[in-house]
């Protein structure tokens, strides 16, 4: 047991909590037109209902290429349910280039800081934002965490980028790959991203056992209860989530391999 340091929301973190395809907090949602944003493609954002706790952090999450928000719907509703304002967002064209997708991310969090309904405003707390993306959106996941070092987390997912070298974000980020990714191959995406990592105050590097550049797509426990956990642990500062991060998981039927900073301080 600790003190609350924090800004823990909800109860007392459990595995078959994070196994749950819904966490602890009903969820709203609300609809982002593209025509009244600049800068990124609207999207969807899911939150909590609740207000007694207080105000929440807010994630943003990027799609690949050519897919849209529906391709993460399933997380961004999942993550908003153990208590996180969630942006989903379509990017302004299916063809934009990582780069690109990481402005789209930061214009996002702008947008929902400071532009979103009050609905939403009143829930979020504009000072933790965490960033996340599938693919070009993790590649640019890299990016938008490289330009803005006040982001709280990052977590790129089976991320694609020509850059392989990431030594200038400062932000906690956990790569999570896939073991047979044959797009965005670990050997040449999250591996080396994962490696080049050198002023990240805390990074993880979670490979997915079998799995396929796109098991971002689709429910995924795996995927769920460590992206739960590496926000809440670094958006929230809730140390509750250190006991699913450190020690590092060692190989089982879901994980390949696990390497993390571990122990997070
Ligand atoms: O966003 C992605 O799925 C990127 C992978 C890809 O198609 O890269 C080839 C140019
Ligand atoms: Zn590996």
């Amino acid at each position: 047991a600790h003190a609350a340091v924090g800004y823990e929301r909800g109860p007392n973190p459990t595995e078959s909590i994070l196994a749950a395809t819904r966490g602890p907090f009903s969820v709203s949602d609300t609809n982002v037109s593209s025509l009244v944003v600049s800068g990124f493609g609207g999207g969807t954002i899911y939150y909590p209902t609740d207000t007694s706790q207080g105000t929440f952090g807010g994630v943003v999450i990027a799609p690949g290429y050519t897919a849209s928000k529906s391709s993460m719907a399933w997380l961004a509703e999942r993550l908003a349910s153990h208590g996180f304002v969630v942006f989903n967002i379509d990017t302004n064209t299916r063809s934009d280039q990582p780069d690109s997708r990481g402005r789209q991310i930061l214009a996002a969090a702008d947008y929902l800081a400071e532009d979103s309904s009050s609905t939403v405003r009143s829930r979020l707390d504009s000072s933790r934002m965490g960033v996340m993306g599938h693919s070009m959106g993790g590649g640019g996941t890299l990016a938008a965490a490289d330009s803005r070092p006040s982001l709280q987390a990052a977590i790129p997912l089976t991320p694609w980028h020509l850059d392989k070298t990431w030594g200038g974000v400062r932000v906690p980020t956990m790569i999570i790959g896939a073991e047979n990714d044959s797009i965005a191959s670990v050997s040449s995406h999250s591996e080396p991203f994962y490696n080049s990592l050198s002023a990240a105050p805390e990074k993880a590097y979670l490979e997915l056992n079998g799995a396929s550049h796109f098991a971002p797509n689709s429910d995924n426990d795996t995927i769920a209860k460590y992206a739960i956990s590496w926000m809440k642990r670094f958006v929230d500062d809730d140390l509750r989530y250190d006991q699913f991060l450190c020690p590092a998981p060692g190989r089982s039927t879901t994980i390949e391999e696990y390497r993390s900073s571990c122990p997070h301080s």
